[in-house]
C-alpha cells in the first residue's frame, strides 16, 4: 500500500488510457541474436563512450524475459504499452532481406500483449539506426526516408492485422540535436543537421502515408519531447539562445507535419534541402501527438558551439530529481496547453518519469516515495490541463523498467520496477503500487 494518497484525476475522460513506455534498444539486449544487425548504438557503446564502460548486448534481456514483463503490465492494470522495434532486428541491413527471427520476437511479443488485454502501440524508431545505412549517410541522405518507408512498410504488413496504433519516431529533434552523426554539435555543422532535419521529417510523411494505406484502422502520430527553454540570466544573450533552441527542440519537427511550415526563421536554412512538393510530403493527417515532457531546460548563450547555445544554471532553488532534473509540474500544464493551443490534436503523454538512484533496503523493497510525489504532481498538473480544456487522451509513465539510460548507461533508474542487472530480477517499487492503485481506482470511479 502506497504512503501517499493518489492523485486527482477527476478532469480527465472515462476512456483516459494509463500506460507505461520502453524502447527496443535500452531493454532487449540480445544485440547479437537470431541475426539482428548492427545499430549506431551498439556502435557508440563499443566505443567505451558510454557511462561505465556500459552497453545494450543484455540490457533487462527483455528479448528472452518479454512475457515476464507483460506479466508485470497485466499486474500494473495498464491499458496499453509502447515500446519499440529495432529496426536492425528486423532488417539487419537497413533495407533487403527481413531476418524472420526478428520479427518472430515482436510477434511474439504483440500476441502476449493481446492475450493479456493490453494494446500494443508500436513506435518504428527510438534511435537505434542500422549501422549500415549510417554508413551510407544515415539521415544525411535523402535516400534515408525511402529506405525508412520500406521498414515502416515491413511493420504494417507484419503486425498491422493485430497492430493499430503507430508512432513514426521518438523525440526527432533530440535525435538530431544530440545524434552520434554530429559528434558533439561541432560548430559550423548546421548545415547538415538542417539536412538531417528536413529528411527525418519527409521520412515521417512517407511513413505515414504507408502505414495510412497498409493498416486498416491505423492511429498514426509522432511522439515529440517538448519542453520550455529558459534563459538562465536576463541577459540578451541568453533570451536570444533560449529562443532559439527552443525552436531546434520543439517547432522543427511538429510544426512542418502538423502545420505545413517550418519556423519562419529556419526557412532560409532549409530551403537548399527542400525539393518541390517536400511540405506536402511532410505534412501528412496524424491522429494524435505524443507529448514527452520531464521538466523546463535553462540555457545560456555559447557562441564557440553549434546553434550558440549550452545548459546554463537552474535558478537557485530549483527543487531537483536525484539526477539533477528540475521538478516542476507547472512547466508541464504550460507545455500541454501550448500543445493543444498550437496544434490543436488530441494529446498523449508519451513519457514523464522520474530518474533517481533506487537501491531496494535491507528487507529488498525499493521504497520510492519521492517517484510516487513527483508522478502525483505531474498527474494533477495533467487533470488541470485537461481541466482547462486540452484534449488529453493517456499517459505512459517512463519507464516500466530501469533501463539502458544513454550516455548515463544504467546509473540512473526511471523504472516502476527495478532491474538488478547482475542477476535480472525485476522488483516493483513502491510506485509500481501506487500507479495500480490509481489505475484501479480510475476503473472503478
Ligand atoms: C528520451 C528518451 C528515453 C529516455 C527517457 C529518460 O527522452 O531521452 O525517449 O529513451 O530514456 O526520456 O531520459
Amino acid at each position: 500500500m502506497a504512503t501517499t494518497q493518489l492523485a486527482n484525476t477527476t478532469s480527465l475522460r472515462p476512456d483516459f488510457i494509463w500506460g507505461v513506455s520502453t524502447s527496443s534498444f535500452q531493454i532487449e539486449g540480445a544485440t547479437r541474436e537470431d541475426g539482428r544487425g548492427l545499430s549506431v548504438w551498439d556502435v557508440y557503446c563499443q566505443s567505451g563512450a558510454i557511462k561505465n564502460h556500459d552497453t545494450g548486448d543484455v540490457a533487462c534481456d527483455h528479448y528472452h524475459r518479454y512475457r515476464e514483463d507483460v506479466g508485470l503490465m497485466k499486474a500494473l492494470g495498464v491499458q496499453a504499452y509502447r515500446f519499440s522495434v529495432a529496426w536492425p532486428r528486423v532488417l539487419p541491413q537497413g533495407t533487403g532481406s527481413a531476418n524472420e527471427a526478428g520479427l518472430a520476437f515482436y510477434d511474439r511479443l504483440i500476441d502476449a500483449l493481446l492475450a493479456a488485454g493490453i494494446e500494443p502501440w508500436l513506435c518504428l524508431y527510438h534511435w537505434d539506426l542500422p549501422q549500415a545505412l549510417e554508413e551510407r549517410g544515415g539521415w544525411l541522405n535523402r535516400e534515408c526516408t525511402t529506405w525508412f518507408a520500406d521498414y515502416a512498410a515491413l511493420a504494417a504488413r507484419r503486425f498491422g492485422d493485430r497492430v493499430k496504433r503507430f508512432a513514426t519516431f521518438n523525440e526527432p529533434s533530440m535525435f538530431t540535436l544530440f545524434g552520434r552523426s554530429l559528434g558533439k554539435r561541432d560548430r559550423g555543422r548546421e548545415d547538415e543537421l538542417h539536412r538531417m532535419i528536413h529528411h527525418v521529417n519527409l521520412a515521417h510523411g512517407a511513413a505515414v502515408d504507408v502505414l495510412r494505406a497498409s493498416v486498416a484502422g491505423a492511429s498514426i502520430g509522432c511522439i515529440h519531447n517538448r519542453q520550455p527553454c529558459r534563459p538562465s540570466s536576463a541577459s540578451e544573450a541568453d533570451a536570444a539562445a533560449a529562443a532559439r533552441l527552443s525552436m531546434y527542440w520543439n517547432d522543427v519537427f511538429p510544426d512542418p507535419q502538423c502545420v505545413g511550415a517550418y519556423p519562419a526563421s529556419m526557412r532560409t536554412a532549409i530551403e537548399p534541402h527542400m525539393q518541390p512538393g517536400d511540405m506536402a510530403r511532410i505534412c501528412r493527417p496524424v491522429d494524435w501527438f505524443g507529448l514527452n515532457h520531464y521538466s523546463p531546460v535553462y540555457v545560456k548563450e555559447n557562441a564557440d558551439s553549434m546553434l550558440g547555445y549550452d545548459f546554463g544554471d537552474k535558478p537557485a532553488g530549483t527543487p531537483l530529481t536525484p539526477i539533477g532534473w528540475p521538478i516542476d509540474p507547472e512547466a508541464f500544464r504550460q507545455t500541454i496547453q501550448s500543445v493543444h493551443a498550437r496544434y490543436g490534436l488530441p494529446i498523449y503523454v508519451l513519457e514523464n518519469g522520474y530518474g533517481s538512484f533506487d537501491e531496494p533496503d535491507q528487507t529488498g523493497s525499493v521504497n520510492d516515495g519521492d517517484r510516487i510525489e513527483f508522478l502525483k504532481a505531474y498527474i494533477e498538473a495533467m487533470n488541470a490541463a485537461a481541466s482547462s480544456g486540452a484534449d488529453l487522451r493517456g499517459y505512459f509513465i517512463w519507464s516500466l523498467l530501469d533501463n539502458f539510460e544513454w550516455d548515463s548507461g544504467y546509473s540512473n533508474r526511471f523504472g516502476l520496477a527495478y532491474v538488478d542487472y547482475v542477476s535480472l530480477r525485476r522488483i516493483p517499487k513502491a510506485s509500481f503500487g501506487w500507479f495500480a492503485e490509481l489505475i484501479e481506482a480510475g476503473r472503478s470511479s
